[in-house]
C-alpha cells in the first residue's frame, strides 16, 4: 500500500491527517478505503497478494497502525479491538512467575484484569504510587519485567515521571509501558522520554467522537513488536476495518480537537478551584497541583480530564451535583467531542476496592469531567448550575 511521502520532521498535525496514508493506488479514493473483507482471493497455490486471511492482514488496520505509530513517534504501531484487548496482548509476553510494577491508580478495568485474570496465571503484580519513582524502584524484583503506569492517572491525575522511571526500570532489565490515553501524543510523547511502550484505548480521544471501541501499543522494539504482532494473529483480538477507518478519521482533528479540550479544562479547573463548594479539583494545568512542574516538563499541554471533591466528599454530596448536570451526559467513557462526567466510585472504577480508593484520596463523591470541546461559556454556565444544587 503507498504511503505519503513525508518530510521526517512534519509536524504532528501534518503527520495525523497523513501518514500511514496515500490516495488508494487503484481508484484514487483520498481516503482510505474500509476493506471489509473476511479473505482474499489466491491466483494459485501459494500465489497472493500478501493478504490471505483478514485476522491477520487488513489494509484498513495497517493504515490506522502507520498512522499511530507516526504520532507517538515509534517504529511499529498494532491494533486491537478495545484498549483492554492491547493491554492483555502486552500482558500476554509475560510468563508465569514473572512481575509488574504498576501504579496504584489505573483504569478500573485495567486493574480487574491484572488482579482478577492475570494473577490466577502465575503472573505477581505490585500496586504502588507511581508519582514517587523511589517507590516504584523499591517494588523492584529480581522477577521485575515490566512497569506499567497511567500519567495522568484516571481519575485522580497523578503523574508519574516518564523519563525518570524508564532510567530506573532499565537498570533492572524492565520495560516500561505507558498508557498515554489521556495526554495523546499530541501533549505527550512516552517514547521519546524513553519509554518502550505507549498503550492507548482508541475509544478515547484518538477517535474523538465516541462512536468506536479499539486500542494500540506502539513501541520502537522489534523484538517486542514481532511479538506482538504474533499474539494479535495468534490471540486474533483484532479490530474491524470500520472501526479502524472511524479512528483513522479521528485522528485527522486530533490537534484542533486537543487545543479546545485543553482550552476548556484549564477554564473549568480555574473556575472550579475557586468555588467555595469544591473542596479539592485534580488537573495537572493548576499551578497548585503537587506536579504542576513535572506536568510542564513532561507534557505540552494538560488536556481535557479533570476531578473534584465537591462539599465534603460523601457519595450524597457527588451523587446530588452529578445529577443536576444538563449539558454534560452522565456516562462512562471520556475523549470525545460531548462533555461527560462519570463517577467514577460506582461506574469506571467499581471494581477498586472501597480501602483501596480511599487510601489514595479518591473519595466516595468524587467526580471526574471529560471536558468536550462545546463552547466553554456553556460548560462553566454547566457546572456552575450543577454545583448549586448542593
Ligand atoms: O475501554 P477500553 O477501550 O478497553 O480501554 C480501557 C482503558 C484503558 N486505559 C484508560 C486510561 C482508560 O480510561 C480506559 C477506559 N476507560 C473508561 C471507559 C473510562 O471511562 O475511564
Amino acid at each position: 500500500m503507498a504511503q505519503h511521502p513525508l518530510r521526517r520532521e512534519a509536524g504532528l498535525s501534518t503527520l495525523a491527517i497523513h501518514a500511514g496514508q496515500a490516495p488508494d493506488p487503484t481508484t484514487g479514493a483520498v481516503m482510505m478505503p474500509i476493506y471489509q473483507t473476511s479473505t482474499y482471493a489466491q491466483e494459485a497455490l501459494g500465489q497472493h497478494k500478501g493478504f490471505e486471511y483478514a485476522r491477520t492482514h487488513n489494509a484498513t488496520r495497517a493504515a490506522l497502525e502507520r498512522n499511530l505509530a507516526a504520532l507517538e513517534g515509534g517504529t511499529h504501531g498494532l491494533s486491537f479491538a478495545s484498549g483492554l484487548a492491547a493491554t492483555n496482548a502486552l500482558v500476554q509476553t509475560l510468563s508465569a512467575g514473572d512481575h509488574v510494577v504498576c501504579g496504584r491508580n489505573t483504569y478500573g478495568g485495567t486493574y480487574r484484569l491484572f488482579e482478577k485474570v492475570w494473577r490466577r496465571h502465575g503472573l505477581a503484580f505490585t500496586f504502588v504510587d507511581a508519582s514517587d519513582s523511589d517507590a516504584v524502584e523499591r517494588a523492584f524484583t529480581p522477577a521485575t519485567k515490566l512497569v506499567w503506569v497511567e500519567t495522568p492517572t484516571n481519575p485522580l491525575m497523578e503523574l508519574a515521571d516518564i523519563a525518570e522511571l524508564s532510567t530506573r526500570a532499565h537498570r533492572v532489565g524492565a520495560r516500561v509501558v505507558v498508557d498515554n490515553t489521556f495526554m495523546t501524543p499530541y501533549f505527550q510523547r512516552p517514547l521519546a522520554l524513553g519509554a518502550d511502550v505507549v498503550m492507548h484505548s482508541v475509544t478515547k480521544y484518538l477517535n474523538g467522537h465516541s462512536d468506536m471501541i479499539g486500542g494500540a501499543l506502539i513501541t520502537s522494539d522489534e523484538a517486542l513488536a514481532t511479538e506482538l504482532r504474533f499474539l494479535q494473529n495468534a490471540a486474533g483480538a483484532v479490530p474491524g476495518p470500520m472501526d479502524c477507518w472511524l479512528c483513522l478519521r479521528g485522528t485527522k482533528t486530533l490537534a484542533v480537537r486537543m487545543r479546545q479540550h485543553d482550552a476548556n479544562a484549564r477554564d473549568l479547573a480555574a473556575l472550579l478551584e475557586q468555588h467555595p463548594k469544591v473542596s479539592r479539583v485534580f488537573y495537572p494545568g493548576l499551578p497548585s497541583h503537587p506536579q504542576h512542574a513535572l506536568a510542564c516538563r513532561q507534557a505540552s499541554g494538560f488536556g481535557g480530564m479533570l476531578s473534584f471533591i465537591a462539599g465534603d466528599g460523601s457519595l450524597a454530596a457527588g451523587e446530588r451535583v452529578f445529577n443536576a448536570f444538563r449539558l454534560f451526559t452522565r456516562a462512562e467513557s471520556l475523549g470525545g467531542v460531548e462533555s461527560l462526567v462519570c463517577h467514577p466510585a460506582s461506574m469506571t472504577h467499581a471494581s477498586v476496592p472501597r480501602e483501596a480508593r480511599l487510601a489514595m484520596g479518591f473519595a466516595d463523591g468524587l467526580l471526574r469531567l471529560s471536558v468536550g470541546i462545546e463552547d466553554g461559556a456553556d460548560l462553566q454556565a454547566d457546572v456552575a448550575q450543577a454545583l448549586a444544587a448542593l
